[in-house]
Formats: structure tokens, C-alpha cells, sequence
């Protein structure tokens, strides 16, 4: 039992001795385990089915620019500008026609009116010397273009000076410049007197001296040489002697004083 196709013969034989016993056959077991020779070639098969879809290529590279396009439709009408600005003035029209004649005038006694309105004329131009006259010589109103200047004649503290100019409507005279100095200093003269207090102090710092307008001293002063010297320590308020010159001293000092006046308040002359 050596050998296999020995041993596979072997049973084939007796596989086919069965065979033959069953079929009463008498073949030998001799070339019967060889492989037959190979057959024809087989009829061409049919056509197979399609295949599946093959994957997605790389994106291609960017083709060439197309052609112009057609022109568009008209758009729809966009939205209303800015007012512009104002033109020129034109230039001036020609004449109108002349308008149609009036009528006759009716018989006027002027003589009598024209009178009449001569004597007004007299009478305010008395009233007007009248009002000067009061005003310079008996109180002795001396006036700018803007305001007029008035010495009252009662002797007041310097305080009670303020106050008593601004209940007539005013305040203490504030010389800002050389004009008004001398108007006040030819009113002090021309009064008799030979002091009065002015607006001017230095009661909130000592040595800075400010109107009673709360400004400032400006360009022009009026100080006496030595002036001011703050000599009683306690000189706040300053006067103004009949040389124009100025002075700090006490303000419980009792003096004359001087008021000044618009000419105009709110729109309105108050004095003519
Ligand atoms: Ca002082
Ligand atoms: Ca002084």
C-alpha cells in the first residue's frame, strides 16, 4: 500500500468489478483512469451589463472668459435727490404797465392843519430845552452816547451808595476810559464837591479791584500817585476826587456818590 496510484487503481477495480457484477460486464481495469482529451472551445458569451458609475473627477481647471453679455433691461427709477442749493437772484423784471388814474381829490383846509402842527413843533422843541435844562444845570446829568452820570447829593456809605443807585434804576459810576472819567470829574466840579465814590473796590481779593459789574480793571486807570495803598488796611472802596484822580479808602466812609444810567433798557430809552 506504497503506492497511491497503486492503491487508487485498486479500488477502482473493485469498484467497477461491482459495476460489472451488477451488469454481468467483463472489462479490464487498464487506461480507464486517464483524463479525457480537452473539448471544443465554448460559444461566445453574451454581452455583460453595465458597469457602475466610475467616482467624481478632480474640478477641472477655469475655462475662458465668456463672451460680452447682452444689454440689460432699463432699471427701475431711483430715489429722489438732495435739495440743492438756492440760485442766483434773476435779474430784475422790466416795468409793469402805469396804473390807472386816481381819483379828484376832495378840497382840504391844510393852511389850518399845517398850524397846528407848527405850533407842536414849537411847543416839543420848548420841552426839549426844557428837559435840557433840568437834566445839565439843575441836576446835573452829564450823558455819554450810552448812558448819563448823575451826583446825588446824599452822604452814604459806600454800600448803602450802591443800593441807593440801583433803586433808581442804575449803579455806581464805572469810568472805564478817559472820556467818562472826565465827564464824571467836570460833574464833581461842577457840583462843588470834592469827593465822591465810584464802582471800583477791592472787597473780594485784596489788591485786585473790580467794577461792580464784576469786571475787571481794563486799560485805563485813574489812580492817584501811591495809589492805592490799602493805608488804613481796610480801604476796599475807592472815591474819586475833583481831579479825576482816584483813591482806595474806607468803605463805612460817608460821601457823595455817583450813579450811572443806561440810555436804553431792554429795546427802550427811558430818557430822551
Ligand atoms: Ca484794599
Ligand atoms: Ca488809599
Amino acid at each position: 500500500m506504497e503506492n497511491p496510484k497503486l492503491t487508487r487503481c485498486l479500488l477502482l477495480v473493485l469498484f467497477f468489478s461491482l459495476i460489472s457484477t451488477v451488469t454481468q460486464g467483463t472489462e479490464v481495469c487498464s487506461n480507464t483512469i486517464l483524463p479525457g482529451s480537452k473539448g471544443d472551445q465554448g460559444e461566445k458569451g453574451d454581452e455583460g451589463e453595465g458597469g457602475k458609475p466610475g467616482k467624481m473627477g478632480p474640478i477641472g481647471s477655469k475655462g475662458l472668459k465668456g463672451e460680452l453679455g447682452n444689454h440689460g433691461d432699463v432699471g427701475m427709477m431711483g430715489k429722489i435727490g438732495p435739495v440743492g442749493d438756492k440760485g442766483d437772484k434773476g435779474l430784475k423784471g422790466s416795468d409793469g404797465p402805469a396804473g390807472f388814474k386816481g381819483k379828484p381829490g376832495t378840497t382840504c383846509d391844510c393852511g389850518r392843519y399845517r398850524k397846528v402842527v407848527g405850533q407842536m413843533d414849537v411847543n416839543i422843541s420848548k420841552l426839549r430845552n426844557s428837559v435840557k435844562f433840568v437834566k445839565n444845570v439843575i441836576l446835573g446829568i452829564k450823558e455819554t452816547e450810552e448812558k448819563f452820570y448823575l451826583i446825588i447829593k446824599e452822604a452814604k456809605k459806600y454800600k448803602d451808595a450802591l443800593t441807593n443807585c440801583r433803586l433808581r434804576g442804575g449803579t455806581l459810576a464805572m469810568p472805564k476810559d478817559e472820556e467818562t472819567n472826565l465827564l464824571i470829574t467836570s460833574s464833581i466840579s461842577q457840583a462843588g464837591l470834592s469827593r465822591v465814590f465810584i464802582g471800583l473796590h477791592d472787597s473780594d481779593k485784596e489788591g485786585q479791584f473790580m467794577y461792580v459789574d464784576n469786571t475787571p480793571l481794563q486799560n485805563f486807570t485813574g489812580w492817584s500817585p501811591g495809589e492805592p495803598n490799602n493805608a488804613a488796611v481796610n480801604e476796599n472802596c475807592v472815591e474819586m476826587v475833583n481831579t479825576g484822580s482816584w483813591n482806595d479808602v474806607e468803605c463805612d466812609l460817608t460821601i457823595y456818590f455817583v450813579c450811572e444810567f443806561w440810555k436804553k433798557r431792554r429795546g427802550t430809552v427811558i430818557i430822551q
